[in-house]
């Protein structure tokens, strides 16, 4: 019988807490907590061999030969439109940051499209684009989701509008949640009436739909609402394609 227990779990060592104190001082219980795992960080296959005292240099060794396969925004999803003018109208500017929230969207941060200066958590993109407009940065855009934004969007537009904030904002409404499932989204069909609500000037809510020979239009749009010294919003509104094909496939049978 073993007198020393290893206890793998990801995340905070809850389960180890919990075995250590009901097995009391007779056996050794290891884990994140004692250093035989990392406090921190991801569980790995070298990092648990290492704890059970194997030095791996495990099957990975032909891992140079799979190529990389990131995940990536799906063909013909408005997002990648998105991404694309924004892209383009970036590199405009000198100082252009782009604060990103939580979503399919934030897929933005990989390739191609790497346009991501900070993704923290939901509702963060609007408050960080306001901090740093106020502290002087130009131009400073926020891009939401439509469900991150009624989620924790809102609260951010209100204080952007009540501080006169020089900011774009970018609300890319897909219809729906797409990241978790597929859930409907709270605010659909009501983003205009919420931005007017909470204090935007009307003609600086601008709703574009994003196939790409729209792009032309996209771009101009943009550019007009980061020069518009304060808050703009614009909607791109064109629904999720797993959404779309799900409802199409349902409608069918
Ligand atoms: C506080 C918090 N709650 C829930 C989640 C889980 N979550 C991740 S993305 C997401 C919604 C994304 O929907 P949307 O903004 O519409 O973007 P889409 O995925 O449709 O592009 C949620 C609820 C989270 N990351 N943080
Ligand atoms: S699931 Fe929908 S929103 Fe997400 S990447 Fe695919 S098309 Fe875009």
């Amino acid at each position: 019988m073993s007198d020393r227990i290893l206890v793998v779990e990801d995340g905070q060592p809850f389960v180890k807490e919990g075995i250590k104190s009901l097995l009391g001082k007779d056996y050794e219980v290891c884990g994140r907590l004692t250093g035989a795992l990392p406090r921190t960080g991801e569980l790995t296959p070298d990092n648990v061999g290492k704890a059970l005292g194997k030095e791996t240099n495990l099957p990975f060794d032909t891992i140079e030969n799979v190529v990389g396969r990131p995940p990536a925004l799906c063909q013909g999803c408005g997002h990648r439109d998105v991404y694309t003018a924004l892209n383009e109208v970036a590199t405009e500017y000198k100082g252009t940051r782009i604060f990103r929230d939580i979503g399919c969207y934030t897929l933005g941060a990989l390739p191609p499209f790497q346009s991501i200066s900070s993704c923290m958590d939901m509702g963060a993109s609007i408050t960080m684009a306001k901090g740093a407009a106020d502290a002087g940065l130009f131009p400073a855009i926020a891009v939401f989701g439509d469900s991150t934004f009624t989620h924790s969007g809102m609260t951010g537009l209100l204080d952007a509008i009540n501080d006169h904030s020089n900011i774009t904002i970018i609300i890319s409404d897909n219809l729906t949640t797409a990241m978790t499932g597929g859930q409907d989204s709270a605010g659909t069909n009501k983003f205009e009436a919420i931005c007017l609500g909470l204090g935007v000037e009307p003609e600086y809510v601008r709703v574009v739909v994003p196939p790409a020979k729209n792009m032309p239009e996209i771009t101009k749009i943009l550019r007009e609402e980061i020069e518009h010294n304060g808050v703009s919003v614009i909607i791109p509104q064109r629904e999720c394609i797993q959404t779309l094909k799900r409802k199409t496939r349902k409608a069918k049978k």
